[in-house]
């Protein structure tokens, strides 16, 4: 995640969250994942036509650092990338896809968000990632360290409304399709007044958006990372996929069919 000022980008703390997970394409890093289950990871669906998935990375902190303890390394099944049938990469609705792990994982998962009625107008969420942290620079700069900043869920509606997707051309422009911000996404953004504004950028994609509780077993997984025009772009709200809508035709279903933990 990103932040057009220092000041509020964070590392996230070693050993807070257990099930962030790191796709990468011959060790290089590229999206984001949640562990859901002890050998289930899920993603945006746009994450699976970016690159190959050659390794999974779970429980890890530092990328680059061989100290992380505990910290696994998964394949996937042979067949084990399953996109939501209704998967529409033009406007990109039902972002999400579940990836099947070749192993077992011993991190702890996160529970999803099965509940309409959350997150609330104006809730505090979290987002992680290890994605781009200078989106003024042109060279994509990952973090090599997991980062996390609070942002404030919006409802579609204010969402769809802000300054950038309802007046601009450039959010017309983005938004070739049909300008609706759709009930299989949520938005949340990270603006706290003045021009500092975190967000969500490239190679956060996939990552986890949560409800924080506690520790990483009581947190509640609500959103995936899926787009927005730009990023930490007070203008742009970012767009998330939202787990609850996606939950019954798809995730519930998939999850118990094929998980050996159901
Ligand atoms: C991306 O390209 C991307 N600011 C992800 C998130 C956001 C923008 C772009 C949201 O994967």
């Amino acid at each position: 995640p990103v932040s057009k000022r220092r000041t509020r980008r964070a590392n996230a703390q070693e050993t807070r969250y257990t099930y962030p997970a790191s796709l990468q394409y011959n060790s290089q890093h590229f999206c984001g994942g949640a562990l859901v289950a002890p050998d289930i990871v899920i993603t945006a669906a746009h994450c699976t036509s970016i690159a190959t998935i050659t390794d999974i990375a779970l429980g890890r902190y530092d990328l680059d650092s061989a100290s992380d303890v505990d910290y696994e390394i998964m394949g996937l099944r042979y067949d084990g990338v399953m996109v939501h049938p209704n998967y529409d990469k033009v406007n990109v609705r039902n972002d999400v896809a579940i990836l099947l792990l070749d192993g077992t994982s011993d991190q702890a998962y996160v529970v999803i968000n099965r509940d309409d009625n959350v997150p609330y107008e104006g809730e505090y969420l979290t987002v992680m990632g290890w994605g781009d942290i200078d989106p003024d620079s042109v060279a994509q700069v990952t973090s090599d360290v997991l980062r996390m900043t609070d942002l404030m869920y919006i409802s579609n509606d204010v969402c769809a409304q802000s300054e950038g997707y309802a007046t601009t051309s450039e959010g017309y422009q983005f938004m070739t399709f049909e300008g609706t911000i759709d009930d299989t996404m949520l938005c949340a953004y990270g603006d706290t007044g003045g021009s500092i504004v975190s967000d969500a950028c490239q190679g956060d994609s996939g990552g986890p958006l949560i409800q924080s509780g506690s520790d990483s077993s009581s947190d509640v997984l609500v959103g995936l990372v899926s787009w927005g025009f730009s990023c930490a772009d007070s203008d742009f709200p970012g767009v998330y996929s939202r787990l609850s809508a996606l939950y019954e035709d798809f995730l519930r279903p998939t999850i118990c069919e094929y998980s050996a933990f159901p």
